[in-house]
């Protein structure tokens, strides 16, 4: 640590029950000692994992502010204040006053804990879209505590094929990770009038897209991130696909296809009250869909010829809990494991790629516990 003064509002801005300020660096003991009154005369102020109790001097404030300091140890304390938004920024005001800096909460991880993977999943924890996803990334900050180590470990002794083997098996996990923030990107595509909209507004569970019994209804590409059994989903509506279409609506199919080359799972619908015709079986070769659904099974028709696929009712809400699971299955690895390392963050995957190729040059010892590029040139 340097002899500066750092700190960071690390509970949100808002209004809350409680609000925590770290405080930091070779001289916050002394920032800390102009301000804090203990409550017991005579308290050690510093000592390692200690609680003191008492009171902020700030200019406004006659008999200051109650707080409760912790402290890990001489050089960094946690202050934790009423919620309101004022009594944050006094307490921050007089930090200033006696040469702090405020380092902003996104920087927070980066500058205080030196282990690059932490900090990364640390950072993946706060944009976490799910209790399911929560925890995963709980575990993961148990794996990345160790696993690093371990290559290391094995490089040390001369075992580089075994390192490159490991870090490739976690690699390969690396879409399963990021999807532990990034929601899937779900697209629905058809011909006009086949439900796409009616089955995105059923699995939301509210009207969020506009139906109607004319064809061409959905022009743009409507949004919106949901939540299946944990993982994070955005589901995509999307213009009907047909040739004779006006100016607006062709521009929507084009839009359309634009979406559907990004998707992660393509669900194609069609609607199975009608019957399956060559025409059906062409568009369905083009747009290649990862799973076929057939709508409007109220009013399903058989049909010997159609291909295999979940049929479903929007309006009746029925078979959506069966297109959930197998979307899921699509999605979601069969090995999916979350005690077992998985990068959360591009910024990992492109680490552990860099540190990849480092050994496979030759390199024989890279440190990867404790390497940290983002830090390696700030000198903190
Ligand atoms: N009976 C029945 N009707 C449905 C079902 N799903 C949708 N519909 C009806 O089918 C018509 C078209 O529904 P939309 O959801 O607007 O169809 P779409 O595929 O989004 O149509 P475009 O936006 O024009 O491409 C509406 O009248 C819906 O009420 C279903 O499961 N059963
Ligand atoms: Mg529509």
């Amino acid at each position: 640590m340097t002899a500066e003064i750092f700190f960071c509002h690390v509970t949100p801005s808002g209004r809350g029950a409680i609000a925590t300020t770290v405080v930091w660096g070779g001289q916050a003991i002394e920032a800390i000692r102009q301000r804090f009154r203990p409550k017991r005369q005579g308290r050690e102020l510093g000592a390692p994992n200690s609680v003191v109790y008492g009171f902020w001097q700030t200019h406004n404030s006659g008999a200051g502010e109650d707080v409760v300091l912790s402290f890990d140890d001489q050089e960094k304390c946690s202050i934790h204040s009423h919620g309101g938004i004022v009594s944050r920024r006094l307490i921050a005001d007089s930090l200033i006053a006696s040469g702090a800096s405020e380092v902003p909460a996104s920087e927070y991880e980066t500058r205080t804990c030196p282990n690059f993977w932490l900090v990364e999943i640390r950072q993946a924890l706060q944009q976490a879209a799910s209790s399911l996803a929560a925890l995963c990334l709980l575990d993961q900050l148990a794996c990345w505590s160790t696993w690093p180590a371990q290559i290391d470990q094995l490089l040390t002794r001369g075992r580089r094929d075994e390192a490159i083997r490991q870090i490739d098996a976690v690699l390969r996990r690396s879409t399963v990770g990021l999807h532990l923030t990034l929601p899937w990107n779900v697209v629905l595509g058809g011909r006009p009038n086949v439900g796409k909209s009616s089955l995105i507004n059923a699995l939301l569970g509210y009207e969020r897209t506009i139906v109607s019994a004319l064809p061409g209804t959905t022009r743009d590409i409507v949004r919106q991130q949901t939540v299946f059994s944990g993982w994070p989903v955005t589901l995509s509506d999307t213009a009907g696909i047909r040739e004779a279409a006006g100016e607006i609506e062709r521009i929507g199919v084009e839009f359309t296809q634009r979406e559907i080359r990004q998707a992660d799972a393509l669900i194609g619908v069609f609607d199975a009250s009608e019957p399956w015709t060559e025409t059906q079986q062409l568009f369905l070769d083009q747009m290649q869909p990862d799973l076929i659904v057939f709508n409007k099974r109220d009013l399903a028709r058989a049909d010997t010829r159609r291909p295999a696929g979940i049929f479903v009712s929007a309006t009746q809400r029925q078979g959506l809990d069966e297109l959930i699971a197998v979307l899921l299955a699509h999605l979601v690895p069969k090995d999916f494991e979350p005690k077992v390392p998985l990068p959360a963050t591009s910024a990992m995957i492109e680490h552990l790629r860099c540190i990849r190729d480092q050994i496979a040059t030759g390199v024989k010892s890279v440190d990867i516990a404790l390497s940290h590029p983002r830090c390696a040139d700030k000198n903190l």
